[in-house]
């Protein structure tokens, strides 16, 4: 008898199929009448798949008695109640560490693509407005000697920072604590670092403590010459007081590519000129999803063949 799942959202097709060889999937997704499923199936179901944007709906936890383990696509667990979970000694898995270049890549994509104005310079030309008026786009930002503050210098923050500092950049972080055998500059108050850089990059986890953390205060603090990068979690900003900032001048610009609302973005973003967004789209590349699908599928199957699970977050 193969142990049976719930799946909460559709996954990447290649996990999806391993997990469908080696257990019953039920699609939580799927089903039209839930309280149905659940009903029926809860009782049996030993296992959660999940992903960061799915994360586990108190119902399914309610309904399912027999849960072991919680296996989530991502690094990301603000959408698992942990407390709860560990109250119960369910195991939870994440995929940490195999997307850590390819976010930090696409996070110095969107800093470049902000300070140089890449997608306005794209659209100047697709626009005709080059060969129109023969002149030159305009004069833009760079990177090169300017002060990056990382808020998070965590598994994926410390391959910013190296990027960073690729781009001749100087790195400084703000985190609950001071890392020892770090090489940058710690700041305990996240206002002064904002104060003193020329940019934020976030990236630290989604939870009730990082909550707006990034206030009105610290992006006044980051001001009218301050670029703003959000890779972590919208939750993270205090969106309506950035979108204002943002309007107004008193903050230069933001490269964002999480937002509060997934996938809603605020409206009042697409008319300005000083932003980048990009669609929640940090770890989606073909190399590094195939490797959280395959860390994924690796965790259930250390859990229920009785080895020790590869990456538990609790
Ligand atoms: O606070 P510390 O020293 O433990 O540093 C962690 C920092 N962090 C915080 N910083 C300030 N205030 C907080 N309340 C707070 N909570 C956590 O975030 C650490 O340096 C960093 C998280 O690093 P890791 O746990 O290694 O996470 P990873 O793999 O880098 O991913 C970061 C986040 C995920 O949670 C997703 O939300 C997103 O990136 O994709």
């Amino acid at each position: 008898m193969k142990p049976e799942i719930i799946m909460i959202g559709p996954m990447l097709r290649t996990a999806m199929d391993e997990l469908e060889k080696a257990y019953t999937v039920h699609r939580y997704w799927e089903a039209e009448d839930k309280p149905a499923l659940l009903s029926d199936v809860g009782p049996r179901i030993r296992a959660i798949a999940t992903d960061g944007a799915s994360g586990v709906p108190a119902d399914v936890l309610a309904a399912c008695p027999a849960i072991e383990l919680i296996a989530s696509f991502g690094v990301g667990y603000d959408g698992i109640d942990i407390p709860a979970v560990q109250a119960r000694g369910i195991r939870v898995t994440t995929t940490p560490d195999v997307l850590n270049d390819c976010m930090a890549e696409i996070t110095l994509g969107l800093m470049i693509a902000l300070a140089h104005r890449l997608p306005q310079a794209d659209h100047w030309v697709r626009k005709g407005e080059w060969a129109r008026h023969g002149k030159a786009f305009g004069l833009t930002h760079e990177l090169t000697g300017r002060t990056v503050g990382i808020l998070g210098l965590g598994r994926i923050g410390k391959e910013i920072a190296a990027r960073c500092q690729a781009m001749k950049m100087r790195v400084v972080y703000h985190g609950r604590r001071e890392q020892a055998h770090q090489p940058f500059p710690y700041y305990e108050r996240l206002e002064d670092m904002a104060r003193d850089v020329d940019w934020l990059v976030v990236i630290a986890p989604g939870s009730a403590e990082t909550h707006r953390i990034v206030s009105r205060q610290v992006m006044e603090a980051l001001g009218p010459d301050g670029f703003l990068v959000n890779v972590g979690r919208g939750t993270l900003i205090d969106e309506p007081a950035m979108v204002e900032l943002l309007s107004s001048g008193a903050l230069g610009g933001a490269a964002l590519d999480v937002f509060e609302d997934e996938p809603h973005v605020p409206e009042a973003l697409f008319d300005l000129d000083n932003v980048v967004l990009s669609p929640h789209q940090g770890s989606a590349t073909h190399k590094t999803r195939f490797q959280m699908g395959d860390l994924l599928v690796a965790n259930m199957a250390a859990h229920f063949s009785g080895r020790p699970l590869l990456t538990p977050l609790v």
